[in-house]
């Protein structure tokens, strides 16, 4: 694999109206391996955000509104070839924004960036829309139909855990259904995105479609987006207080949202698991891409009986996990985003132990001995003995880290899982068919699996429940999520 990380030493430029543009403000993107600057980024102030929202009502009305279905599906056809014609590209990008593993850059998450585009891409093309036969006094009847139209300009504002693939998810069904976008990726990952709006480029989507602002949050790109009159969805994946803070931002233009926010995943293993498979599979959902996946699993509930034994596998392996340099064939986990995000870390460690936890593996960082020393790794950590009102048992960590308490019976487990403000996701492991079914459906939670993690099918129904999220995205979800439909009622 080509290594060479693009655009390094450069500067990672805005992309409005079809151009790309840099800006008197840059900030740094930092890689989270070693400490040093990747490249510097510009910053888009309130004036260029607002030119981006001017081309995307233009480019609206203008060329994408023009364009039939078939002409728009197979552009978005073509961005996903020129993602995967830079392959190398993007998951070199990545893995220096992030730290994540090769191995996971190139399975997880860049494939889906481009799977995202062609799922949607064929989809849209299904979606139906009602029609109703009405009766009228006269006895003539009425024909009611809907025709889905675009919602018009959506921000998609983006998290820095699966950058590429958190992104496209939102962008790929808000294209096919003929929006145009504005889209602001984290500042901690601003690369993907920007070789994205170089593809977008190549591939002939006209200017004004996508533009891609870089910045910050508060009173930057993201608040300039949120409060703009001219945006008319705003859908975000981040933190639930970061959720909160848009609504209100929000709140006087009365704009369509859609949230995938934070979560505090349980997950319930049973007596009668498959014991290697639940463990195997525990270990995906703790600590994959160091446990930074909104879906990962930070409570663990295990029947009394296997307790003991689990806990002691785990640890195996969390203990067996190599952390190292990213681009090692064999590197399971690389450092968390920031050193920011493992002093938060960190912090949630020292408050377990100060609360009194058993440390059963980790509770610190790796010493390397060599640059890796001035990066932000942290290590596979687990905890057993608190109270389930401890603080890290309570808070979302979003590290690679988990805690396990033991239960006697299902109904004892149920009430613990549930009983958290947050309700994205959970696991059950149980080879006993009635109680799959039956824990699964009482899961207060917008995903449950069951012998498995992860597993995904574009299809379904994704988002969360209370702090964890508001609307679903996903097949259908996404595609009438980002449709205005109208009714058109004809008296025959
Ligand atoms: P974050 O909320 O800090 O930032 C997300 C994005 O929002 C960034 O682009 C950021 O610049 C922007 N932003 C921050 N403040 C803003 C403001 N006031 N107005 C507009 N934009 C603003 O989240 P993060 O730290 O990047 O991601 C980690 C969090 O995301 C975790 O809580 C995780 O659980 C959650 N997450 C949820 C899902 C899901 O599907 N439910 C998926 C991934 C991550
Ligand atoms: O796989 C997906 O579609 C998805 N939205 C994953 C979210 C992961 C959270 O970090």
């Amino acid at each position: 694999m080509n290594t060479t990380i693009p655009h390094a030493g450069s500067i990672l430029k805005n992309y409005v109206a079809g151009e790309f543009t840099a800006s008197d403000k840059l900030f740094e993107n930092i890689n989270p391996v070693d400490g040093s600057i990747i490249n510097h980024v510009a910053e888009a102030d309130s004036a260029l955000v607002d030119t981006a929202v001017k081309s995307a009502h233009a480019a609206l009305h203008g060329p994408w509104g023009k364009m039939t279905m078939d002409e728009r599906c197979a552009l978005l056809h073509k961005v996903a070839d020129g993602i995967e014609a830079r392959f190398d590209e993007f998951v070199a990008a990545e893995m220096a924004d992030t730290g994540k593993s090769l191995f996971q850059a190139r399975t997880i998450d860049i494939p889906r960036g481009a799977a995202n585009f062609r799922i949607f891409a064929d989809m849209v093309k299904s979606q139906s829309s009602d029609c109703f036969h009405t009766d009228t006094p006269d006895g003539k009847g009425a024909l009611n139909y809907a025709v889905n139209k675009p919602l018009g300009v959506v921000a998609v504002i983006a998290p820095w855990n699966l950058p590429l693939l958190l992104m496209t998810w939102k962008l790929a069904p808000a294209m096919a259904a003929g929006n145009t976008i504005i889209a602001k990726p984290s500042e901690e990952t601003p690369a993907t995105a920007t070789l994205l709006a170089e593809v977008m480029h190549d591939a002939g989507i006209p200017g004004g479609v996508f533009n891609l602002v870089h910045g910050f949050g508060y009173q930057s790109a993201g608040e300039f987006l949120t409060t703009h009159p001219g945006v008319d969805a705003v859908t975000f994946t981040g933190e639930s207080s970061t959720g909160s803070a848009i609504m209100k931002a929000s709140a006087d233009g009365v704009k369509a949202l859609s949230f995938e926010l934070g979560g505090k995943n349980a997950g319930i293993i049973f007596d009668d698991c498959d014991f290697d498979e639940a463990v195997a599979g525990t270990a995906r959902s703790v600590f994959t891409n160091g446990g930074q996946v909104c879906l990962c699993t930070e409570r663990l509930y295990v029947q009394r009986a296997i307790f003991d034994k689990f806990v002691a596998a785990l640890k195996d392996k969390a203990e067996a996990i190599k952390i190292g340099w990213p681009l090692d064939e064999d590197t399971d986990m690389g450092p968390v985003i920031s050193h920011k995000h493992r002093d938060k870390v960190l912090s949630y460690f020292d408050s377990a132990k100060v609360d009194g936890a058993t440390v059963v593996t980790g509770g610190g960082y790796p010493v390397f001995n060599d640059v890796r020393d001035n990066g932000a790794f942290v290590q596979p950590t687990i905890f057993t003995g608190l109270s389930e009102d401890s603080k890290i048992v309570k808070e979302e960590v979003f590290g690679p880290v988990c805690h396990i308490t033991p239960f006697d019976d299902e109904d004892e487990a149920i009430a613990m899982a549930n009983d958290s403000k947050y309700g994205l996701a959970a696991t059950v492991w149980t080879t006993n068919l009635q109680r799959a079914h039956r824990v699964a459906q009482q899961m207060d939670v917008g995903i449950c699996w069951v012998n498995a993690w992860y597993l995904r099918d574009l299809r379904t129904p994704f988002g969360g429940m209370k702090l964890s999220g508001v609307g679903r995205e996903g097949g259908v979800h996404s595609l009438n999520f980002y449709s205005e439909p109208t009714n058109i009622c004809i008296k025959l």
